[in-house]
């Protein structure tokens, strides 16, 4: 089999630039250098597009993947068949063309179907779920609604607007308590997250909500689940497959010695892989992942998130979803393939092949 020219795009606009590069190293270190010819290229903090030629050298070794100060520009060229042009290199502009492009973004212009946009335009074949899933995964308004109406559990929730805000009695009573959450529709991580009990704590909450996206959920706040996690992904051929199940066990209620603590992840919190539940349970929670990823239109690779009651595992909720989930040496998405007898390297090579088989069915579409 010929080698492969693999595009790998890291960094980015967002505050997660700097995870971005440890992600990115490991994906690298994931790729198997027999097959593949790594081109790394560095979206700078001003959004240009670098090419960080340190790809099976430097890079390989590297806990982090850097930009190079002077790196030449490059940019995607619509229409072509995977052509990305090098600007401002030593003999002036050539072409390099790319058999797939591994997007290793987070948020806004990463994971929310902006890049995958540019990506299609370009027609080249990328990892990950395309323009529409994308979307609709990184906007957990939109996510929720779309669950909510396929009949899947998801933790009872209202939608703001700064033309549609409701205050704290409006909500409580729609919602059934006093015990809120308010965040905002389109933030991967805590951020714009708070917890309100009273009709002032509500009102700064949506303040600060507001501040991140011009919608905001307000949810019905759930205290003590256990948090369990699936890693989804889908072959080349489009079989789609649930990994074994794994909980994040909060650093508060772990303790210090009570587990042979193989993985503990940047806030202290315990990676127990397998989770702890009652087969029957496991099993519901695996169908539910595949269901929730096709409901959402996802493609390749998805971690879908869960709440659990502990008192009772048949009361649960899809809490979300990420199209990107984290994948450093030690994050979850990897983590539960591994313990699904998939390693790595074998993980990148579905997703590569997926990557391509799915951009050749899409470009053998009718087109109108
Ligand atoms: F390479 C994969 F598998 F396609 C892949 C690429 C990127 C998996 C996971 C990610 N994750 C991210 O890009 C990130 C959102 C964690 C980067 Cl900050």
């Amino acid at each position: 089999q010929p080698r492969k020219t693999i595009g790998l795009l890291f960094g980015g606009r967002s505050a997660e630039h700097e995870v971005s590069k440890l992600s990115a190293a490991n994906v690298l270190r994931a790729l198997d250098p027999d097959r593949y010819d790594i081109v790394p290229i560095g979206i700078g903090r001003d959004g240009r597009w670098l090419l960080c030629d340190n790809g099976n050298g430097g890079g390989r070794g590297a806990k982090s993947l850097e930009i190079p100060e002077g790196a030449p520009q490059v940019a995607l060229l619509p229409g072509g068949a995977g052509d990305m042009i090098v600007l401002n290199g030593e003999a002036g502009a050539k072409t390099l063309r790319l058999d797939a492009v591994v997007p290793v973004l987070h948020g806004p212009n990463g994971e929310d179907g902006t890049v995958q946009g540019l990506l299609e335009l370009a027609n080249v074949p990328y990892v990950g779920s395309g323009v529409m899933g994308s979307a609709a995964g990184m906007d957990k308004d939109v996510a929720k609604r779309l669950l909510r109406d396929s009949g899947l559990p998801v933790v009872p929730f209202l939608t703001l607007t700064p033309r549609s805000r409701i205050d704290y009695r409006a909500a409580v009573e729609a919602l059934g308590t006093h015990d809120l959450f308010v965040k905002p529709a389109n933030m991967g991580s805590s951020v714009g997250v708070s917890r309100a009990t009273s009709a002032e704590e509500f009102e700064r909450a949506c303040e600060r909500a507001f501040r991140y996206d011009g919608k905001v959920l307000v949810e019905r706040s759930v205290t003590g689940a256990r948090e369990i996690e699936c890693s989804v992904l889908e072959d080349a051929a489009g079989s789609v497959k649930a990994s074994p199940l794994g909980e994040i066990v909060p650093a508060s209620s772990h303790g210090f010695y009570s587990y042979d603590a193989k993985y503990i992840d940047a806030d202290g919190a315990l990676l127990r892989i397998p989770a702890e539940l009652p087969a029957g349970q496991a099993d519901r929670l695996r169908e539910l992942a595949i269901e929730t990823f096709r409901v959402l239109g996802c493609e390749g690779l998805a971690r879908v998130d869960f709440f659990v009651d502990p008192k009772n595992e048949s009361d649960l909720f899809i809490n979300e979803v990420n199209t990107l989930p984290g994948f450093t040496a030690i994050s979850m998405y990897p983590k539960l393939w591994e313990a699904g007898g998939l390693p790595q390297s074998e993980l990148m090579e579905v997703l590569i092949g997926h990557a391509i088989a799915r951009h050749a069915r899409r470009n053998a579409l009718a087109l109108v």
